[in-house]
């Protein structure tokens, strides 16, 4: 009498139901909370930011739902800053990370890292309506004023 040969398939067939691997928690199934990266084939209004020591100048812009802004940003204070655009749930939970991990670098589309002196350009899409933060996380950078709004209607 053989039995059972085939139990053994079965019962690893069955191990391979494995959960999703969890991605980048910053960023939600469909990609960022503030929209998305920008398509540089597409018309954009430029917009410059400065960052300096604690503030971002403006700190308040408004853009219709749909547009296109190409963010020229300058670090003109002294210390490295960053800019990263997300809702405020999510920069809290971000300068959460942050406090424990303070040289933490940022290079993804909806952020940059500036080191004094320094200018780069993020283009981005205003794809969803709310309102929006440009934030700097370097520890205490925020409680010290360090945050803008993006109004999209
Ligand atoms: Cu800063």
């Amino acid at each position: 009498m053989k039995t059972g040969f085939t139990i053994g398939a079965a019962f690893a067939a069955t191990l391979t139901v494995l959960a999703p691997a969890h991605g980048h928690e910053q960023h939600g199934p469909r990609g960022y909370s503030a929209g998305e990266p920008g398509d540089p084939r597409q018309p954009s209004r430029t917009i410059e930011v400065l960052l300096s020591e604690m503030e971002f100048t403006p700190a308040r812009i408004e853009v219709r739902r749909g547009e296109q802004i190409r963010f020229v940003l300058r670090n003109a204070g002294k210390e490295d800053h960053e800019f990263l655009l997300a809702t405020k749930k999510e920069n809290l939970k971000h300068a959460a990370v942050m406090k424990k991990h303070p040289h933490m670098e940022h290079d993804e589309p909806n952020g940059a890292r500036l080191a004094p002196g320094k200018t780069t350009e993020l283009l981005w899409r205003f794809s969803k309506s709310g309102t929006f933060e440009y934030s700097c996380l370097i520890p205490d950078h925020r409680d010290y004023g360090m945050t803008g709004h993006v109004t999209v209607k």
